[in-house]
């Protein structure tokens, strides 16, 4: 059932926002139902995850709210990307190939996105949480100016909470598992918020190797030796001792979104982080938007001093012609 959000029936990007760090303008709302922006690598199973999540939900007579960014996957859900973009059509308006499609969808829909927080927080009331999943390649919206927009405007409005899911068969390679966890980390630095990961896949392989892997060094330098990976090890080696403090803070769920295992535990990381969007977030964000503003009043003096140079220079060039016109007299 898709809610329909403003229409773009002309695909063509209107002025993009600045960043919407100045926010809703009531400011934060710590008391509103959380958003949870579900990131990770393309296949890890985000869309399972959110799917799953939402069932769990349903199950429990508290239906959630959900909202698709993915332009290329269809989806039932209660605000699709798809309803106000058509990828196919971006695709051949532009001459893009699929990633420089859904990087363009993503801009086109955050040029609206101020409706759908409106419908959001009008929601809010109502439903325990909204879920979001997001697009197949993780970099369209992490290293995406939409991606930056579309975070920063849920988080300047109520709790948002990152997951990120990873799949654990694949992590049982060292190499692939630091991947993970640099992407991980760069997600959490880049953005602030309350964050987890979740070992998705758990019915393949039991995530515990990872968890080991993140409290014991030995273990997972041991795993590199026995993957010989030459090079890449000794990098991964390295990696893995930079992230140590961000193993120590890190919060994970092990869960399976095929058999529906972890689900509850997910919920209650979602509390955590709903507090630790309170506690630490939102004194975060005043200095962040105190620091924003003080930049703008900089900027501000500059371009008038700016401006008084430049009438300033124009004098001193009206009477430059003026000189030259003596001389040639
Ligand atoms: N066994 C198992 N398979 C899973 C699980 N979660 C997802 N899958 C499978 O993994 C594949 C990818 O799942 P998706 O949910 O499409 O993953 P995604 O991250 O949304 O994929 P993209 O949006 O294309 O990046 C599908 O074949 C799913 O059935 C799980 O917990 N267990
Ligand atoms: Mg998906």
């Amino acid at each position: 059932m898709a809610e329909s959000t403003a229409s773009s029936s002309k695909q063509v990007p209107s002025e993009m926002p600045s960043s919407p760090l100045a926010g809703s303008s009531d400011g934060p709302n710590p008391d509103l139902a959380p958003s949870v922006i579900v990131l990770g690598m393309a296949g890890s199973g985000k869309t399972s995850f959110v799917q799953r999540l939402t069932a769990h939900l349903h199950a429990k007579k508290t239906p959630p709210y959900v909202v698709n960014l993915d332009p290329a996957v269809p989806y039932p859900v209660n605000i699709d990307i798809r309803d106000t973009v058509k990828y196919k059509q971006v695709m051949t308006e532009y001459g893009l190939g699929p990633n420089g499609a859904i990087l363009t969808s993503l801009n086109l829909f955050c040029t609206r996105f101020d409706k759908v927080i409106e419908l959001v927080r009008a929601r809010s009331s109502t439903v325990p949480l909204t879920i979001i999943d997001t697009p197949g390649q993780i970099e369209a919206f992490t290293w995406s100016a939409s991606g930056t927009i579309i975070t920063e405007a849920l988080a300047s409005s109520h709790p948002t909470v990152v997951i990120y899911v990873c799949d654990s068969a694949r992590a049982t390679s060292p190499a692939t598992f630091m991947s993970n966890m640099l992407y991980a980390c760069s997600i959490l630095y880049r953005t602030k918020l309350p964050f987890f990961v979740v070992f998705n896949k758990a019915d393949i392989v039991r995530p515990t190797f990872a968890q080991r892997w993140m409290t014991d060094f030995e273990r997972f330098d041991e795993a590199l030796e026995d993957s010989r990976g030459g090079y890449s090890n000794d990098l991964a080696r390295s990696l893995s001792l930079v992230l140590d403090e961000f193993y120590c803070g890190l919060k994970t769920v092990i869960c399976s979104a095929l058999t529906g295992e972890g689900m509850d535990e997910v919920l209650t990381a979602i509390d955590e982080c709903k507090q630790q969007y309170r506690d630490q977030y939102i004194p975060l964000y005043a200095e962040m938007r105190a620091k924003k503003v003080e930049e703008t009043a900089k900027r501000l003096r500059e371009d008038a001093k700016m401006g008084d140079l430049t009438s300033e220079v124009k004098a001193l060039d009206v009477g430059r012609v003026r000189d030259s016109d003596d001389e040639n007299e």
